[in-house]
């Protein structure tokens, strides 16, 4: 490229094709064995050297510690391991406890089009973030700034605007329960509801089914529920990979006789056999086999395979008639439409024979306690509303909420997911909590709802949002549709990242970009009344403290609380009646003020004090807050996705080198593939009949509503899977994600349901 040619402009939002294809090995035969700990430490070691690796390891998850900054997973409340955190939290506590700095002469030496043509890989690579860069209008570079030039810049651009609701505020989920809080407060005060959030891509259609089927969109279940249970389905989620510490309850609960039934199109290495990486000899011991019944169901299948559940169990009689009576609602209606669904059509859609299904009806007759856990598997498809409401269904048909050891399990990911929900980032909190905000903060907030994730997409590219601040996350790589997010961030006139790490949406710059750089977990938080504590929320809403205690990389890193009261009072001034100052000097008056507005979170300070609390879930008491004050059975439909011959459906998933789009490594062990991540997982016979082989060079097309979508590059890999489903991996594939192809009610896109098909690459 030419010198000239270097603008910030010709960033290309896709990551560079891969020269080499990926080396292959044959599957392990268990997950999490002592290689996990061997690699733990290989990481750690690398990254940020003896001395803080002892110190991380030894405070990680611990009660004087911090929160892992990896997945949402519980710890448990009474006694600890040793070393409470996995090998993929120990890549997560690396990356933030690092020792390399990305600085200014970093920046000075690669312009942003030059970078933008590095691996993912390689940008999370280089470091830490140690000083405020700013990229000015017309240029190539990031340069420093200091500090209150930089609020004042994006001040400046905020206040330029025609309207607040031209401004969106993004939040994923790793921010404090007091960031979220604070910059919540920030956009309403500012005047707009536009928060979108991961969580939009996520866990939103489990919210929106639990909240419409039981009253509250969280688990009704806790730690110990789920290790005491008797039985337990782990449904469209990859546990192994994205949440390795719930391993240890599967196995707690298998020894206490269990019994695990997995539905999943892929043969997940880690639902079959484990072994606990800490258990003292646990090399000279068996594996732990996993699952008693595994179910390969065709992608989007689970719909028809709960029905299929549901059907077996009243046609046995098996079902819990007393609580059906007092505790739910719309239970004939239910009856009356699984009658209706013939076994023809449920063994079509699901792929799985009705022999195998009653094998698995049969376990749970058997069980008197069920948990069903799930994760993206059911939630990113077009219809992973009905996908909750299913499995819901068949949660009530065995009186399986709101008693000891059953219930919904919605494991989340992003270790604050939930915490920040809870603090108001959404787009249309209710009005309760918009008058408690209004009267604590004395300001009338919006009322008018806000844009989430995929509306603020589509309103960006077509001009209706110039401003863009992100509160960690990579907007560009995690969300749909890849050119047309770059499209839309680059015609904005301001877009901001507060980070850790750079990313490729730092790379997709509006006309003035921002980057600032914020503490992490594992960093000392000292703010004029001391170190701070921050607090989180985990999966099943147990809401504790979290305290670093490395010194900062950089003393110009400043905690997310402290950037977010910055970029406020410098937007806000006088309009603003709040202390920004005074919140950030002590964040225990933060906590103050949320124990004031958050239903259930009084007496913030002295619970998390004290070691921390509940946050309220009323279906785990059985207080249903529906409509109809009882939980509702759903009636839903089996709507498989129709392909033309040639055609799959493509489900987009995580290696076990990655946290959504920060790349650690180009591994992923548990299926075989090393040193690539440009692959596509067919079925043998699938691949013969397109007339390629194992090992193939491909491009593929998505097709939506007539557009096609192209990634280039691709290698085929032979796999267990079913016929006509293929999988790639995120965020490789998200340019084939159109932005409208996207879950009912929750507005989920349907990353895991898109229409693909393959051609040869012109340049094998
Ligand atoms: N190490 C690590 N940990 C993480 C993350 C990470 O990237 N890396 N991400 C975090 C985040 S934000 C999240 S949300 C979670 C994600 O955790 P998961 O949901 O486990 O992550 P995915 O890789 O998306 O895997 C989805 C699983 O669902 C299966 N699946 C796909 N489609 C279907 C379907 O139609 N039906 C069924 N039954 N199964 C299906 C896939 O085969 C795969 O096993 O993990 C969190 N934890
Ligand atoms: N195709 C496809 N797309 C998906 C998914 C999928 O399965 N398939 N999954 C979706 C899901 S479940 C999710 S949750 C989203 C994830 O979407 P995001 O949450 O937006 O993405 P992440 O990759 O987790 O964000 C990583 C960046 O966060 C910053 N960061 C890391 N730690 C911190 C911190 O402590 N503070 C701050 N302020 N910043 C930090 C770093 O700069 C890092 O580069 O992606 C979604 N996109
Ligand atoms: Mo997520």
């Amino acid at each position: 490229m030419a010198p000239e040619d270097r603008t910030n402009r010709h960033a290309d939002p896709e990551p560079p094709l891969e020269r080499n294809p990926p080396d292959r090995k044959a599957l392990p035969a268990y997950a999490t064995g002592l290689t996990a700990v061997a690699k733990s430490l290989e990481v750690s070691l690398r990254e940020m050297g003896p001395v803080r690796t002892a110190e991380t390891w030894s405070k990680i998850n611990q009660k004087s510690g911090f929160d892992c900054p990896s997945c949402a997973w519980a710890d448990p409340l009474g006694k600890r391991e040793t070393f409470e955190f996995c090998e993929n939290g120990a890549k997560a506590m690396a990356d933030d406890a690092t020792t390399k700095e990305l600085n200014p002469e970093f920046f000075a030496r690669y312009s942003v089009a030059e970078l933008s043509q590095q691996t993912d890989h390689w940008l999370n690579a280089q470091g830490r973030l140690t000083h405020p860069m700013i990229l000015r209008e017309g240029k190539t570079h990031y340069e420093s700034i200091a500090w209150p030039e930089a609020f004042a810049a994006i001040a400046r651009e905020l206040n330029a605007l025609a309207s607040p609701d031209e401004a969106a505020f993004y939040t994923s989920g790793k921010a404090s329960n007091e960031a979220a809080f604070l910059f919540q407060l920030f956009a309403r005060q500012f005047g707009t509801n536009n928060l979108p959030d991961c969580s939009n891509m996520c866990h939103e259609s489990s919210g929106a089914g639990l909240k419409e089927t039981l009253g509250a969109g969280k688990s009704t279940v806790t730690l110990e529920d789920l290790e005491q249970t008797d039985c337990i389905i782990v449904i469209g989620q990859n546990p192994g990979t994205n949440h390795p510490r719930m391993l240890t309850s599967l196995q707690i609960a298998k020894r206490r006789g269990a019994k695990i039934i997995a539905i999943n199109p892929l043969k997940e290495v880690a639902l079959q056999h484990f072994k606990h990486p800490q258990e003292p000899l646990s090399v000279f011991k068996p594996a732990t086999t996993i699952a008693d019944l595994y179910l390969q169901v065709r992608i989007n299948g689970d719909v028809a395979i709960l029905k299929g559940l549901g059907k077996f169990l009243l046609e046995q009689n098996a079902v819990d008639h007393d609580f059906i009576r007092d505790y739910t609602a719309g239970f004939d209606e239910f009856v009356a439409a699984l009658q209706a669904t013939t076994w023809d059509e449920i063994t079509t859609a699901s792929g799985i024979a009705r022999s195998y299904i009653e094998d698995a009806g049969r376990i749970l007759i058997q069980q008197r306690t069920l948990v069903i856990c799930w994760a993206m598997g059911l939630t990113q498809h077009r219809n992973a509303v009905d996908n909750i409401r299913e499995l819901v269904n068949l949660l009530l048909l065995g009186g399986n909420v709101g008693k000891p050891n059953a219930g919904a399990l919605c494991v989340r990911g992003h270790s604050n997911v939930q915490g920040d929900r809870t603090m108001g980032i959404w787009e249309k909190m209710d009005d309760e909590f918009l008058d408690a905000l209004g009267s604590e903060f004395r300001f009338s907030p919006p009322r008018e709802h806000g844009l989430d994730t995929v509306a603020t997409i589509e309103a960006m590219a077509d001009g209706r949002v110039k401003a863009f601040i992100g509160l960690g996350g990579n907007f560009l790589s995690a969300t749909p549709d890849t050119h047309l997010v770059a499209q839309g961030l680059t015609q904005c006139r301001l877009t901001v990242g507060i980070g850790t790490r750079l990313n490729r949406f730092h790379l997709t710059a509006g006309k003035t970009a921002l980057i600032l750089p914020c503490l992490g977990r594992t960093d000392i938080d000292r703010q004029a009344f001391g170190i701070q504590t921050i607090t989180v929320e985990n999966t099943i809403s147990w809401v504790s403290g979290s305290k670093g205690h490395l010194e900062p990389l950089s003393p110009l890193n400043r905690s997310e609380v402290a950037i977010v009261a910055g970029i406020a009072e410098a937007t806000l001034g006088t309009r603003s009646g709040t202390d920004w100052h005074g919140l950030t000097d002590n964040y225990d008056r933060i906590r103050d003020a949320a124990s004031r507005i958050v239903p259930g979170f009084e007496n913030f300070n002295q619970r998390i004090r004290a070691g921390g609390f509940f946050a309220p879930v009323p279906s785990k008491e059985r207080i249903f807050k529906t409509a109809t004050g009882k939980a509702q059975f759903s009636i839903t439909q089996i709507r498989t996705i129709p392909l033309d011959p040639g055609q799959f459906l493509m489900m987009t998933i995580r290696t076990h080198d990655q946290f959504n789009t920060v790349i650690y490594g180009l591994d992923d062990r548990y299926r075989g593939i090393y040193n690539g991540r440009r692959v596509v997982f067919m079925h043998p016979q699938d691949i013969a009949q397109q007339g390629l082989e194992d090992g193939a060079l491909v491009d593929i097309t998505s097709h939506y509503e007539g557009r096609e979508r192209h990634v280039k590059q691709f290698r085929l890999v032979a796999y267990d899977i079913p016929r006509t489903c293929v999988a790639a991996y995120f965020p490789e594939a998200n340019p084939l994600v159109a932005v409208e192809s996207r879950a009912d009610i929750s507005q989920t896109p349907a990353s895991k349901s898109i229409v693909v098909t393959f051609t040869r690459a012109a340049h094998s």
